[in-house]
């Protein structure tokens, strides 16, 4: 594959800016509502592969993104390790919290290759479909972002029961951190052996991780994915998102030996482009929530990103997720005005 994303996660900057956006297949998307109504349940529906593929498709499709990314979810970890993982509407995901490290056994690790192997087909699929040109993406939650579910049991506003166990279940956290790294190399294995182009890791919520845990809780688990994924064959360029940690990401560029890092929209473009290392690529990091006026706004803080990142490799995305009541012109928009910007 060739296209303008792999070769600029490669580090070139060619002048053209690839674009995709996180939760690009969603509910601002009629065509995803009307799939998604047709699987009441989420994890039977991500575990569809002729679904999974058609909603992949689809912001591909309509927009032209220039990176696929495939419909699964990072919880689907937990669910195949057999803790009970449920979407209820309107609340989100559900769990039973674990009570100890072993309740996320290490026994049920082999379940991941055979509950997920609806992932690697989805992956297959979608790989055979898209145009050569279009980079499709596997991806995976980062180990902390999957303990706060494991032990919260669902969202949470300030993961204040994970953050009591970094502190008073030391042991307990070193020995959950080793059984849902390998669980994550696991799934990654999968998408990467199916044919997924490069893999993103989503530490959604590592900006609850206390400063000086960082190393052990943020960048060292990231990095031990990645040997353990080079080990085991899989050359896949990775993407880190270590969602909100600020100054941290200096060391998490420095240490993970990532080709891309995801960049929130809490850091500022301009120190981002002047601070980070030159030979990663920076992928971001428009404010979702701007999407949603549109606007001259908008259109703004896009030329900020553009104009921070024009001497260096540079994916353009948002700074997290989509949401729903974004308007599809204002995706539109932000489209044209990144294709038509030269630098
Ligand atoms: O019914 C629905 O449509 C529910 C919404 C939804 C969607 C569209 C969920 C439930 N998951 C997904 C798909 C999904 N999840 C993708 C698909 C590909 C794409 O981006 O188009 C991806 C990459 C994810 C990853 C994911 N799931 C993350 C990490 C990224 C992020 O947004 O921070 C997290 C934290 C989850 C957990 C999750 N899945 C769904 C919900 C509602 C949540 C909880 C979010 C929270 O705790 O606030």
């Amino acid at each position: 594959m060739t296209g303008s994303f792999l070769t600029t996660l490669d580090g070139s900057s060619s002048g053209v800016t690839p674009i995709w956006l996180m939760r690009q297949a969603g509910r601002y998307l009629v065509e995803y509502k009307a799939v998604r109504n047709s699987e009441p349940d989420f994890i039977s529906f991500c575990l569809n592969s002729d679904k999974a593929v058609e909603v992949t498709q689809q912001p591909i499709d309509k927009f032209d993104f220039d990176a696929a990314i495939i419909f699964s979810d990072i919880l689907l970890v937990p669910w195949a390790m057999n803790r009970n993982v449920r979407f209820v509407p309107g609340t989100g995901p559900l769990m039973d919290p674990i009570t100890a490290a072993s309740d996320f056994s290490p026994n049920n690790l082999d379940l991941i290759g055979s509950k997920l192997s609806p992932v690697g087909e989805a992956i297959q699929k979608c790989r055979a479909g898209l145009a050569n040109k279009k980079a499709l993406l596997g991806f995976a939650g980062a180990p902390w972002t999957i303990i706060t579910y494991l032990i919260e049991g669902q969202s949470s506003r300030d993961f204040a029961n994970a953050r009591k166990w970094l502190w008073h279940n030391d042991r307990q956290i070193e020995e959950l951190m080793d059984t849902v790294i390998e669980a994550t190399v696991r799934f990654l294995e999968i998408q990467a052996r199916n044919g997924a182009d490069a893999l993103m890791l989503f530490d959604s919520w590592a900006s609850a991780v206390p400063a000086d845990r960082r190393d052990q809780i943020v960048i060292k688990p990231a990095q031990k994915i990645i040997t353990e994924l080079r080990k085991r064959g899989h050359q896949q360029p990775v993407i880190g998102f270590p969602k909100g940690i600020g100054e941290g990401l200096l060391a998490y560029c420095d240490q993970v030996d990532i080709a891309g890092i995801g960049l929130d929209h809490g850091v500022d473009p301009v120190w981002a482009a002047k601070n980070l290392p030159s030979h990663i690529t920076v992928q971001g990091n428009l404010d979702p929530l701007s999407l949603i006026d549109g606007g001259e706004m908008m259109k703004t803080s896009i030329s900020r990103i553009l104009d921070a990142f024009a001497d260096r490799a540079h994916i353009f995305n948002l700074g997290h997720g989509i949401t729903p009541e974004t308007p599809v012109q204002h995706v539109y928009d932000l489209v044209s005005q990144i294709r038509g910007y030269s630098a």
